[in-house]
């Protein structure tokens, strides 16, 4: 059915170059043919149009067949129908990039599409027009929906990169992840779902529509599946593939949080077995998942960085061991295409969760052998052989005879990645300051905003979230022979304000945030008010707007109330309920709206007695760009919570005084069993994050550069400094009988640190020698075959390192090596 309307569509277009994608119940097909599907998230205004062609092109070399994205509604339509695709936004240069790569693209539109991305993708003016409702069946949703979405198509249809005009897009989302929450919207729920089915439909894009965790997705949108292991999802139709549209190569992080990271194993694990258990289509969420620059981290909470732990860094580096054991494990996969997508599926259960499946065709059969049993390995007897599965693995077998990948054999090395000075400054870290504060005195001192109201606003109405920042601002008046005057009082704010500072006449009394996994909270302090009048003014910052969760549109942010101020007075006690005081607004601070932060802003910096410790103060010094390529970064260790700015680009959020709590971190990381977010956290006790990343292009390569800090909370910046980040260096632990590439990513191999053939113990950079050792020296041979190159081979046999007898144990080589 479905391949007889997308062909009879073609007949129509007359583009010889079209491409044919269709689908049956077992894989998507193109040109005919079912396909093996490999595909990465890649968000492309997460990293720089500079950065797309290189991260691309490491996903195809990863062998990837294809990149995903989602598109984001509210940096490109910032204020109602004023569009920008410029710089990071340039989607189509971005697809054309994919294009130029000759790999395939996935365009989620959505367009929710939640990310940890600032309030999910959607604009906040969308929220503030009159009877809005999100994601449900409103007139006023829809039509907005409906004019983004298709305004998207349009553009993309002009530059013909749909695969029906011969570009590289074979699949197009609409909606996001709607199932998980679709219960509360009721029967509207279940209507708006037809509806977008039918929207979606209507725009012709000639290739499938899919819709991610939708169980009643209406033909011929294809459900798919997002989690951490899809192995046991069964589409809705039979003649939808099994497809993976969100495995989660790691998790993201929030302030305060810890590093997550998820095992190469696991992951390995996981879509060995989608595809053992009949997957054809996987993508990684994220492949390189990048940076959330300037204000488009979601949340609240989330941080600036959006590495998630993916096979290709924050920056752009290859995550090893994870990419390297993932791109073998792809090559593996596409040698199967034809079994795995033609051969008729058997499958052996052995009991213990131990299983094989075969894919039979006439020329061939391929085989998987699963052992989902968390602690014991697995001996698999199979055509009079037999095989040992290590526990929490999947063996591939693609003759059904010979074991050519193992998920839980890593035989790719593993990079140690570390920092360097900045060696383009004479003298590192003596960077030359000069300050100024932030202008409050008419908000301090004279409460004195743009707005006046006698209610208290959630932040997004006032703001339409231009800025993190808003002032609420209102005025007490105590006679002089009222009994409260002069006496201790307390201010009592409930308050659902990402972070607040509080100020009562003019002086700074507390500040407050939410504890981890909280949003709201009481802010609560003692305060002297004096005779007659007394401002107090309330500076409420967002840090990022929430993305998910049904009506999460309407989560609240910023003061809520009540506010209420109290005092005692022998047996008295009075209660001053302010919340429906008069309130003055002002939404943003003076400094950005002056734009102190561009290179060619002409205010006045002292460099005078540079104070430290100081709320509410900018910053600004120049520095020289770091030689070289290397990715470079900024350490803010020493600052508070702010923003960053590198010649007037914003880099993002800052909160390396947001230290992440003592307890919860793994010393030693165990892949088996299934991983959970909780699960091989690093970073305990230390700053959220104390690096940020600066694309080289932000930087001027010659002369000087200029950083420019507004730090809220007081810092002292004399400790903050620019270096670069590289493969420190590598190392590898690998059984006999394989074959292990060192490679320092285009530096040189300095140095064997360590070598050892026999049983080693340890980890990268801590190994140690075992019990038996082969007596030859491996150092030697190592350095001969490595030092003084960009990368060399090793066959790790016993002819090469000798012979030890390791008591009937396999022999294992462990090398790091210096770069
Ligand atoms: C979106 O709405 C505007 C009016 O606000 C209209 O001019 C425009 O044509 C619409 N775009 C699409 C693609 O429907
Ligand atoms: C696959 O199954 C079909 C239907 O049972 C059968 O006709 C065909 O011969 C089988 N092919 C192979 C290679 O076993
Ligand atoms: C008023 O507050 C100050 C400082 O918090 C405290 O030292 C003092 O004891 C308080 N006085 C009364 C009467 O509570
Ligand atoms: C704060 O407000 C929330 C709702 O906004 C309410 O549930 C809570 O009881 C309030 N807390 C206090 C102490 O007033
Ligand atoms: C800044 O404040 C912290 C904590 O209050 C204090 O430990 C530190 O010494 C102060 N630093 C400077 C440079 O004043
Ligand atoms: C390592 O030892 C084996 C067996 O002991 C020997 O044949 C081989 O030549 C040695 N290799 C080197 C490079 O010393
Ligand atoms: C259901 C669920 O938790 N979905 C999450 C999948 O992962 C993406 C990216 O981390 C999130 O945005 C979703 O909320």
């Amino acid at each position: 059915m479905v391949s007889l309307r997308f062909l009879l569509c073609f007949l129509f277009v007359s583009n010889v170059y079209a491409t044919i994608v269709s689908h049956d119940g077992r894989a998507i097909t193109i040109d005919g043919h079912r396909r093996v599907l490999l595909s990465g998230s890649i968000h492309y205004p997460r990293s720089t149009p500079e950065m797309w062609p290189d991260l691309i092109k490491k996903s195809k070399e990863g062998g990837l067949d294809a990149i995903e994205t989602y598109v984001f509604w509210n940096a490109h339509e910032p204020t109602r129908r004023q569009y920008d695709f410029s710089g990071k936004l340039d989607l189509i240069r971005f697809l054309k990039t994919i294009q130029d790569e000759g790999l395939y693209g996935v365009l989620r539109i959505g367009p929710y599409a939640c990310a940890e991305w600032n309030y999910g993708g959607f604009p906040v003016w969308l929220h503030n027009m009159p009877g809005m409702v999100f994601r449900t069946t409103n007139k006023a949703f829809m039509d907005e929906m409906q004019n983004f979405t298709t305004m998207i198509v349009d553009m993309v249809k002009k530059e013909n990169l749909f695969a029906s005009q011969g570009g590289p897009i074979i699949l197009a989302q609409i909606e996001n992840e709607y199932g998980n929450v679709m219960g509360p919207y009721g029967e509207s729920g279940k209507a708006y779902i037809k509806w977008c089915a039918n929207m979606a439909q209507s725009l012709d894009v000639g290739v499938p529509w899919i819709m991610c965790q939708q169980n009643d997705a209406p033909q011929p949108m294809l459900n798919t599946c997002n989690g951490f292991y899809c192995d046991n999802f069964v589409p809705n139709n039979p003649n939808t593939p099994k497809m993976w549209t969100e495995n989660w190569t790691g998790w993201f992080k929030q302030w305060g949080g810890k590093n997550p990271h998820r095992t190469t194993e696991d992951v390995a694990f996981s879509v060995a077995r989608f595809f053992q258990r009949g997957g054809t289509f996987n993508n990684y969420y994220m492949y390189h998942g990048g940076t959330n620059f300037d204000r488009t981290a979601g949340g609240p909470y989330i941080t600036t960085s959006y590495d998630y732990d993916a096979p290709l860094d924050e920056y752009g580096n290859l995550n090893q061991p994870k990419y390297g054991h993932l791109k073998q494990l792809h090559d593996v996969l596409h040698s199967m295409e034809r079994t795995l997508t033609y051969g008729n599926i058997s499958t052996i259960e052995f009991g213990n969760s131990a299983s094989a499946t075969i894919y039979k065709t006439e020329e061939g059969s391929s085989c998987f052998f699963g052992n989902g049993n968390e602690k014991s390995d697995a001996t698999i007897s199979f055509q009079g052989e037999s095989y040992v599965v290590p526990a929490w693995s999947v063996t591939i077998l693609p003759d059904c005879k010979n074991e050519a990948y193992n998920t839980a054999k890593i035989t790719t090395q593993t990079s140690m990645m570390v920092k360097k000075p900045n060696e383009a400054e004479d003298t590192p870290s003596t960077l030359k300051w000069s300050w100024r504060p932030e202008n409050m005195d008419n908000f301090l001192l004279k409460g004195k905003g743009e707005s006046t109201q006698t209610q208290l606003f959630d932040q997004k109405v006032v703001t339409n979230d231009q800025s993190d920042y808003l002032w609420y601002m209102t005025t007490v008046k105590f006679k002089k022979r009222d009994p409260f005057s002069g006496k201790n009082m307390s201010l009592r704010v409930n308050s659902t304000a990402h972070v607040l500072h509080a100020f009562v006449n003019g002086k700074h009394i507390g500040s407050q945030h939410a504890e981890n996994g909280k949003f709201n909270y009481v802010f609560e302090k003692d305060v002297k008010f004096k005779s007659g009048r007394n401002v107090i003014a309330l500076l409420s910052i967002t840090v990022g707007l929430a993305n998910y969760g049904a009506f999460f549109e309407s989560k609240p942010a910023g003061i809520t109330g009540p506010i209420f101020i109290t005092g005692r007075n022998g047996d008295e006690t009075i209660v001053k309920d302010l919340s429906a005081h008069k309130w003055s607004y002002k939404t943003g601070l003076i400094g950005f709206e002056s734009q102190l932060f561009r290179t060619e802003s002409m205010s006045k910096w002292s460099v005078e007695s540079v104070p430290f410790n100081r709320t509410m103060t900018w910053y600004k010094t120049t520095f020289k760009s770091p030689l070289g390529n290397d990715p470079v970064v900024v350490d803010l260790m020493g600052l508070g919570k702010g923003t960053a700015w590198v010649n007037g680009n914003n880099i993002g959020r800052y909160w390396p005084a947001f230290i992440s709590s003592e307890n919860g971190c793994d010393a030693k990381c165990n892949y088996r069993g299934a991983y959970h977010a909780e699960k091989c956290l690093t970073n305990c006790g230390e700053p959220t994050q104390r690096w940020y990343h600066v694309p080289r292009s932000f930087l001027n390569a010659e002369g000087d550069n200029t950083l420019v800090l507004f730090e809220e909370m007081g810092g002292n910046p004399s400790l903050v400094s620019f270096q670069t980040t590289r493969v420190g260096s590598v190392c590898a632990n690998v059984y006999e009988k394989n074959i292990i590439e060192l490679s320092c990513d285009r530096k040189q191999i300095s140095a064997i640190k360590f070598a050892s053939f026999g049983n080693p113990d340890g980890d990268c950079g801590s190994f140690v020698k075992g019990t038996c050792e082969s007596s030859n020296n491996t150092v030697d041979i190592l350095t001969q075959e490595c030092v003084g190159k960009e990368k060399c081979s090793i066959d790790v046999s016993k002819e090469k390192f000798g012979a030890p007898d390791c008591s009937g144990a396999a022999r294992r080589l462990a090398v790091e090596a210096i770069c």
